[in-house]
């Protein structure tokens, strides 16, 4: 039988916000000095001065609409993983869609190139500059405009904050159809322009398939606007999808209309222990088939992450027993707790009878279902306490899945790269964890610090290794500036030159998020 938590794990670190930061460690070195035989500034963009500034406040008319000192700059300028660092001079703030319209107006006309930003938390060095691009935040643009309680459509602004969505939905019986660890920081309007994934993907699908309309300026300043869009409409090209996932390269989404299912009145989750890879891919068969409609997540990670997260969070793994090589988190959430608590156990127990499953736990209550979920929210965190981590997000076939993990574990020994306590060895550990619901997993590299050695290690062969199996390179975090050079790993040149004619044609001047995506 399974055993229950019982109000063992209490502690769990809250999820992670990214903007409470501390700076007190080393210094991100700049981007255009890492990466400084891969890029170089574009002469024909014009350097700020004087005189568009004085026009950046006419058109904010507040005077906290303008960041220009440079402490201020740094959470800007600087990424969640502390790997990329741009120079900017300026953050806008604007307020509303037409101040957006007017700024990037202006930036066209002038050639001042701008970096979209949401709340900073992106993996692949998208929301900073490079070089001395205009950050314009959407962090002011933060309200609900409307929700609409029959049709569950929410229309907001693009800089709401995600949990803020969500804990709105909630108050109506609603949830928003995308979650993440990141939700304490992120935005709506970023996760459509990474068309984030997330961890209920499983239940709720896609973005592709839950936005029903934007709102969007374009680099001319003119506004795009499919706000009202129906659930059904076959009128034309779906044009909004554009911007799904297009990671502030076509223009600057300011409004998000999205279809919100009901919330789910009961929530199980599970942690699993389990033997092999093997193990984790029959679970999931199972836990597909059998409990069906109600499965809303199902993660796996490795023990390696498991140990990392521990050491992390300073708590004893939930599954003392003994220490697995694989772990699965698995939710429900559904309306009937009877019949879901019945499903959940007897799946768990008919997979220990066929020792799928070694031992495990249900969470009991709200606090242990959260602290269960901690296990993996945190695993992105927990990566980085060495200095640094190399994150590769990447989609395979479920069979080839882990197999990632293991070949740049071989390469890394091979190398010989990695100690966890040996402070000599660059590299601390390679974990992987992920969706494996939705053939996507998560290998973190994590470092003691960034280095081009590692880096060499790395790349390009884990593209490679991802191209030989027919995967893609990024599942879920996008191209940013990381992934660049790579896209031709997963995308055909057709592909590309149609991509690159979009580009050139919404934004010929180029000053959307330059230097990335393609
Ligand atoms: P930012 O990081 O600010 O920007 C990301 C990109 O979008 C940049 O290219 C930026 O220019 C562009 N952009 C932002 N806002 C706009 C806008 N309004 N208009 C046009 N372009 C814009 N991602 C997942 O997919 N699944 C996960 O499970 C997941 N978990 C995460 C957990 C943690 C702890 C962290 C730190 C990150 C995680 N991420 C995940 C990655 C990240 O949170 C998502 O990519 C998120 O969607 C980014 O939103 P943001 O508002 O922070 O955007
Ligand atoms: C997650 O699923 C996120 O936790 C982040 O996509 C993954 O940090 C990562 O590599
Ligand atoms: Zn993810």
């Amino acid at each position: 039988m399974f055993r229950t938590l019982q109000n063992r794990l209490v502690s769990a670190k809250p999820v992670f916000l990214a903007a409470q930061r501390g700076y007190a460690v080393k210094s991100v070195p700049l981007t255009a000095e890492t990466y400084s035989t891969k890029v170089s500034r574009n002469p024909n963009f014009k350097k700020l001065d004087e005189q568009d500034l004085q026009h950046f406040s006419s058109i904010l008319q507040d005077p906290h609409g303008l960041i220009t000192g440079e402490d201020d700059l740094l959470f800007y300028n600087e990424d969640w993983m502390r790997k990329y660092r741009g120079q900017s001079q300026l953050v806008l703030k604007p307020k509303s869609t037409e101040q957006v319209s007017s700024i990037l107006k202006y930036c066209n006309d002038q050639k001042l190139a701008v970096v979209p930003q949401g709340g900073n938390t992106g993996l692949v060095g998208g929301s900073n500059p490079v070089f001395d691009e205009i950050i314009i935040s959407l962090a002011g643009l933060n309200k609900i405009r409307s929700f609409n309680e029959v049709s569950g459509i929410l229309k907001c602004d693009a800089g709401l904050i995600l949990e803020n969505a969500d804990n709105y939905l909630a108050e109506h019986g609603y949830i928003f159809p995308l979650d993440l660890g990141a939700k304490g920081s992120c935005h709506v309007g970023g996760n459509v322009a990474t068309n984030a994934g997330g961890l209920r993907l499983l239940k709720y699908g896609s973005l592709h398939g839950s936005v029903l309309g934007l709102e969007a300026v374009l680099p001319d300043g003119t506004i795009y606007n499919s706000m009202e869009s129906l659930r059904k409409d076959n009128t034309g090209y779906d044009l909004k999808q554009l911007f799904i996932g297009s990671e502030g390269s076509l223009g600057i989404i300011t409004g998000v209309s999205i279809l919100c299912p009901s919330r789910p009145q009961v929530f199980n989750v599970a942690l699993l222990g389990v033997s092999s890879y093997e193990a984790v891919q029959k679970v999931f068969v199972g836990a597909r088939k059998e409990l069906s409609e109600i499965l809303s997540a199902f993660e796996f990670m490795d023990g390696k992450s498991q140990l990392l997260t521990g050491r992390h969070l300073k708590i004893d793994h939930p599954i003392e027993s003994a220490e697995y090589p694989f772990y699965i988190l698995i939710e429900t959430s559904g309306s009937n707790k009877e019949h879901d608590d019945e499903k959940l156990e007897t799946f768990l127990a008919n997979t220990m009878e066929e020792g799928l499953v070694d031992d495990g736990i249900i969470a009991q209550d709200e606090t242990q279902l959260k602290n269960l979920w901690a296990w993996r929210e945190s695993i992105p965190e927990a990566s980085t306490i060495g200095g640094g981590v190399y994150k590769y997000d990447v989609s395979l076939p479920l069979k080839d899945l882990y197999g990632l993990v293991e070949a740049v574990n071989e390469k890394l020994v091979e190398a010989d790269m990695v100690g966890f306590d040996d402070e000599s060895k660059p590299v601390v550990e390679a974990i992987g964890y992920g969706h494996v619901g939705d053939g996507n997993l998560h290998l973190n590299v994590a470092v003691r610090e960034y280095s081009k050695t590692i880096e060499q290690v790395l790349e390009p062969f884990v593209y490679e290794w991802i191209q030989s199996k027919k995967g893609s390179i990024s599942a879920e975090h996008g191209l940013g500036f990381q992934k660049k050079n790579y896209i031709g790993y997963t995308k055909n040149d057709v592909e590309i030159k149609l991509m690159k004619d979009l580009k050139k044609h919404y934004d010929p001047n180029g000053i959307m998020n330059p230097y990335k995506y393609i």
